[in-house]
């Protein structure tokens, strides 16, 4: 018998999801109307689950897997599981490292640029017939410059080191901040945040939620200041968003690119309305390029796993 997979959110290449349908007996559970009827009735069954990685897998419904293997995840993010408990269980937990790394960081840049060059809300001056009115007031304002922006990065993890290898072909100066200095880096270490949005015109979020819930907050967006503009692609729980909410409205920043939120997919209904701000629905790993590669290491983590080897890109066992 084929062993038993659990796959909590949808993949969208479709050659993945016929490799695993030929190896393993798929459950979706995100098609499924009644979860709690449903897990009762296969959770038995389950060895390997398939997660999202900003979505993870809760406790409550890995103590309904009692047969749980592996939980492979469908992503680089590690903060929406347990790892501690999953160790305890012998619950082999991977994610795709190093798959996203490009994609994430061109969307970083993407973004940057997009904000401070008003990319979205020009575009949406020329679809609305706006254009013709140029000088009349609700025209087209004029932008920022991105070449030569100080940079400054939060998390020199591999997208960190990404964003900074781009932003440097700009012209841009790169300082970063993150747990310790890296000796391997050209660029300025600044230990406090505080301090690295001070010296900044534009501060990027690339740093793993963990333990670090809330730490962009109003003191750091005014160091930021009323000419710098913020871009997050990393977690939305890293920015406390209605003190963002509150600095955009007041001007106290420039402007926001935001592919992260508390609270997905809802977005604030301030965020919405406001034209200094880009936003995008979570998908800065979403290319066919990427997710055929994050595809391709979540079927090779499943199968390590479910032939009673260690996986390559395990964190817990
Ligand atoms: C994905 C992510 O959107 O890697 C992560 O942690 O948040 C994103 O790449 C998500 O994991 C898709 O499942």
């Amino acid at each position: 018998m084929k062993p038993g997979i659990l796959q909590l959110s949808p993949i969208l290449i479709p050659a993945i999801n016929e490799r695993l349908e030929v190896l393993y007996n798929v459950h979706r559970l995100f098609e499924q109307a009644d979860k709690d009827a449903f897990i009762r009735e296969i959770g038995g069954s389950i060895r390997g689950v398939i997660s999202g990685g900003h979505t993870g897998i809760t406790n409550a419904l890995m103590d309904q897997l009692p047969n749980l293997e592996v939980v492979a995840i469908n992503g680089v993010g590690t903060d929406a599981v347990d790892l501690r408990y999953s160790r305890r269980r012998g619950i082999a937990v991977t994610a795709t490292f190093g798959a996203l790394t490009e994609d994430v960081a061109d969307l970083a840049i993407g973004l940057l640029i997009a904000t401070c060059r008003g990319v979205a809300s020009g575009d949406r001056i020329v679809r609305a017939g706006l254009w013709p009115t140029h000088p009349h007031p609700g025209a087209i304002p004029l932008s920022r410059r991105f070449s030569g922006m100080r940079i400054g990065i939060v998390g020199m993890g591999r997208v960190g080191r990404a964003i900074a290898t781009r932003a440097a072909a700009f012209g841009c100066p790169i300082s970063y901040t993150d747990l310790h200095a890296m000796e391997d880096l050209p660029y300025g270490f600044v230990p406090d945040l505080r301090q690295l949005a001070r010296d900044s015109d534009a501060l990027v979020l690339a740093a793993s939620a963990d333990k670090a819930e809330g730490i962009v907050d109003a003191a750091v967006l005014d160091a930021l200041g009323r000419h710098g503009y913020l871009v997050n692609i990393a977690r939305g729980k890293l920015v406390n968003e209605a003190d963002l909410i509150a600095a955009l409205e007041a001007g106290r920043i420039a402007g926001a690119g935001l592919d992260v939120f508390v609270d997905e997919p809802n977005v604030p209904a301030q965020l919405l309305a406001m034209d200094q701000v880009v936003l995008q629905a979570h998908r800065a790993s979403a290319t066919i390029e990427t997710r055929t590669a994050m595809g391709k290491m979540v079927l090779a983590s499943l199968a390590q796993a479910l032939s009673g080897q260690r996986p390559e890109h395990s964190l817990t066992t």
